[in-house]
């Protein structure tokens, strides 16, 4: 169990990478995967950032995608339903983002009667849709805190909540967000770079900046992760950087409970199907996840009770 959720195995998509999920079911086995993470949502559609959105970089990608994503409204009617049926035993997480806290308060609420995902990841280190007024939530322990405080008020849901790469004071928000509620802390989200000079190596995308994923990012992940382990006992969901089962093994290792994988799968789909099966080899086939008992599956949550996570 993570933070009330039982997942078969700690091999997650991260958000962003992977739509809502039925964009990859032809190319990846959902069904061997830990779970997901969808694609940003807020309360309304939004286009995005103008192209180039991705590129790579030495050892890294850059994206500047500008949480594109349908809007509350359409996740809730046409997606989510679809994902019920899509994979039985992943857990899926539902990643919300916004510009304020009624954003997120208000996403949420929408989401919550919602069935066919089992937990949010709370966005709150989008590198490129700065909140009103500047900071990402992630780097305002106040903003941070009226977010998840006042997310977890409006549901019973495992509330994971993401955190940003540059933080001076992870142990800090790390500590804030789990007074404020929160059931486990993802490790991290994309590292800002700036656009840089014209005829430089670094790619230059549409909207300028953006935010860097892949290899060079893994020493900043799993920094994060042993910090994080330092100062919390709520479980953590390491990110960054993770091309193989090596790499995963060293999350664990470094005290994740969960790692996620997005980049890698750009050039290699299946790589963490891969994960999936060397950890298996390594540690043994967990338990298959018993069918959730007929109410919780009906509303989609499997409310965290445990200390794990208890909300
Ligand atoms: O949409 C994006 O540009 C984006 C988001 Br919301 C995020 O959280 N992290 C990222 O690298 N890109």
């Amino acid at each position: 169990m993570v933070a009330g959720l039982r997942f078969q195995n700690p091999v997650l998509l991260a958000a962003g990478t992977c739509g809502f999920g039925p964009e990859v079911a032809g190319t990846v086995d959902l069904e061997r995967l830990g779970g997901w993470v969808t694609k940003s949502v807020t309360l309304e559609p939004r286009r995005g950032n103008p192209a180039p959105r991705v590129a790579e970089a030495p050892d890294a990608m850059i994206n500047s995608v500008g949480l594109a994503n349908p809007g509350v409204e359409e996740v809730r009617r046409r997606i989510l339903p679809r994902l019920r049926d899509l994979a039985k035993r992943p857990r899926v997480l539902v990643s919300v983002a916004g510009h304020s806290l009624d954003e997120y308060l208000r996403v949420v609420e929408l989401l919550e009667e919602s069935t066919g995902f089992h937990g949010f990841e709370l966005n709150l280190s989008c590198p490129n849709d700065q909140r009103l007024g500047g900071r990402p939530f992630a780097l305002d322990r106040e903003a941070l805190q009226s977010v998840v405080s006042g997310v977890r008020e409006r549901t019973d849901r495992p509330l994971f909540v993401k955190l940003a790469p540059h933080d001076p004071d992870l142990e800090g928000t790390v500590r804030a967000a789990e007074s404020a509620g929160a059931s486990a802390l993802t490790l991290v989200n994309t590292l800002p770079v700036s656009e840089v000079a014209e005829g430089a190596a670094w790619p230059r995308l549409g909207a300028g900046p953006g935010g860097m994923s892949g290899p060079a990012l893994r020493p900043v992940g799993l920094e994060a992760v042993r910090k994080a382990r330092g100062v919390t006992r709520l479980p953590v969901v390491g990110v960054g950087g993770i091309l193989g089962p090596s790499d995963a093994m060293e999350y664990l290792e470094a005290g994740a409970s969960l790692i996620q994988m997005g980049t890698a799968t750009f050039a290699d789909p299946r790589a963490p199907e891969r994960v999936v099966e060397v950890l298996e080899r390594a540690r043994g086939p967990a338990p298959v996840p018993p069918t959730p008992p007929a109410a919780a599956e009906a509303s989609g949550s499997e409310v965290a009770r445990s200390p794990d996570g208890a909300p």
